[in-house]
C-alpha cells in the first residue's frame, strides 16, 4: 500500500466520522428540549397471549422526563377480550420515595366493566414535599391481565384522558408545568394479540391410591389428576376403574367442568374394595370432538392395589400366629405413634388394642 493511498484513506475515514458526528449532533438537536420529548409508552408494545386464562402482566413506563412530581393516567383495554385483574407499584417504581412517607396514591383502580366494551386502569400519585422531583425515565405503574376471550383477538392498550389535550396528566412541581395541562409528552399505546385456539387435547395425568394395601371391604380413595393441554376451556368426563380377571369394574365417573387451558385438577374417587386380590387401577378422560393426540387420555396407574383377607397383616394371604406378632409389637399405638402400622388397626377405631389381636385369632388359619 503506498503512503498516498493511506493518506487518501484516513481523510475519507476522517470526513465519514465528521459527518457522523454532524449527524447525530443534528438527531440530538429536539432533545435538546427534554420536556417535548417526554413519552409515555405501554411496555411491552405488543404481546402475544397464547390461550384463554392466560395471566401476563404489562407496565406503563415513562422515557425522558423532567420534575415529575405526579401523574394521572387512564389505561383503556377490551374488557371482552382480557379481564384487568390489578395494578399495582411495583418495587423500584419511577417516583419510588426516598421516606415511603412522601408518597400520596389517589387513586389505582381497576374497572374491568367501565363500559359494555372497555375495561378502564386508573392511576392517581403524587409525591409529597420535601421528596425532590423525578427526572429520567422508569416504570410509573404495572397492571396484571387475564385472558377472557374463547376465540382470540385483539385488544389495544390505549393510554389517554378523554378531552385531554396531553395522553395523559403528568405534573411538575415547578412553573410552568405544575398547572394544567401539565408536562407535554406523547404516548406510544399498546396492543395484546390473543391466538386463536386450535387444539382440543384433554389427557389423564396422574392416578393415585390412598394405599397399596388394604381389607376387603374397606375404603380406597383413588387421586386421579386431568390435564388440559389443548387451547379451549374444556368440560369432560373421568372414568376410574379396576381390573378383576380381565374385566374392567367402574369405580366411578365424575365430571371436570370448565377446565381451563393448560390447567389441571384431581378429582377423588371412592372405592369400596370387594374382591380378595392384586388390583390395577385406570383412568380415562373421554375423547373430545376433533380431539387427536388421544393416546393421553388413559393411564394405568404405575402401582398396584392388594385387597387382603382381614387380619392377613403381613400379606401372605394367611391369618396366623406371624399377623399376631406383627399386630403385638404395635400395641397400645395410635396413629401419631412411631409404632402404628395401619395394617394392624384390624378393627379399625385408630387404636391397636386387644380387639385387634382378638379378630386375628377368630379368623386363625384362614387363607385368601
Ligand atoms: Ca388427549
Ligand atoms: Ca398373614
Ligand atoms: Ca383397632
Amino acid at each position: 500500500m503506498s503512503k498516498r493511498v493511506v493518506s487518501g484513506l484516513a481523510l475519507t475515514m476522517l470526513l465519514i466520522g465528521m459527518l457522523t458526528w454532524l449527524f447525530n449532533l443534528g438527531m440530538m438537536i429536539p432533545q435538546v428540549d427534554a420536556q417535548s420529548t417526554t413519552i409515555l409508552a405501554v411496555d411491552p408494545l405488543t404481546y402475544t397471549a397464547p390461550y384463554v386464562g392466560h395471566i401476563f402482566s404489562l407496565n406503563i413506563t415513562i422515557a425522558n422526563v423532567t420534575d415529575l412530581y405526579g401523574y394521572e393516567v387512564r389505561v383503556w383495554y377490551n374488557t371482552t377480550i382480557l379481564d384487568g385483574l390489578s395494578v399495582y407499584l411495583p418495587t423500584g417504581h419511577f417516583l419510588t420515595p426516598s421516606d415511603p412517607a412522601n408518597i400520596f396514591v389517589a387513586a389505582k383502580e381497576v374497572n374491568d366493566a367501565y363500559n359494555a366494551t372497555h375495561g378502564r386502569i386508573w392511576v392517581a400519585v403524587a409525591l409529597l414535599a420535601p421528596e425532590p422531583a423525578k427526572s429520567g425515565s422508569g416504570v410509573l405503574f404495572t397492571i396484571m391481565f387475564k385472558v377472557t376471550s374463547q376465540e382470540g383477538g385483539l385488544s389495544p392498550i390505549e393510554i389517554w384522558t378523554p378531552g385531554f389535550p396531553y395522553p395523559s396528566k403528568l405534573v411538575s412541581n415547578i412553573p410552568p408545568y405544575k398547572e394544567p395541562p401539565g408536562i407535554p409528552h406523547s404516548a406510544l399505546d399498546g396492543e395484546v394479540t390473543v391466538l386463536a385456539p386450535i387444539i382440543h387435547d384433554v389427557a389423564t395425568v396422574s392416578i393415585v391410591t390412598s394405599t397399596n394395601e388394604t381389607y376387603v371391604g374397606r375404603l380406597v380413595f383413588v387421586n386421579v389428576t386431568a390435564m388440559n393441554k389443548g387451547d379451549f376451556t374444556e368440560t369432560f368426563d373421568v372414568t376410574c376403574k379396576y381390573e378383576l380377571e380381565g374385566i374392567e369394574h367402574i369405580i366411578g365417573v365424575m365430571t371436570v367442568n370448565n377446565l381451563a387451558p393448560r390447567a389441571n385438577t384431581t378429582i377423588v374417587f371412592t372405592w369400596t374394595t370387594t374382591d380378595v386380590t392384586v388390583h390395577t387401577i385406570s383412568a380415562n378422560a373421554t375423547i373430545l370432538p376433533d380431539e387427536t393426540d388421544t393416546s393421553d387420555n388413559a393411564m394405568t396407574s404405575p402401582t398396584t392395589v392388594k385387597v387382603k383377607i382381614l387380619g392377613d397383616v403381613n400379606n401372605d394371604d394367611t391369618v396366623n400366629i406371624l399377623d399376631l406378632v406383627v399386630v403385638a409389637n404395635s400395641l397400645g399405638a395410635v396413629p401419631w405413634s412411631w409404632a402404628w402400622n395401619p395394617q394392624a388397626d384390624i378393627y379399625p377405631d385408630g387404636h391397636i388394642n386387644i380387639f385387634d389381636l382378638v379378630m386375628i385369632v377368630l379368623r386363625f388359619g384362614k387363607t385368601a
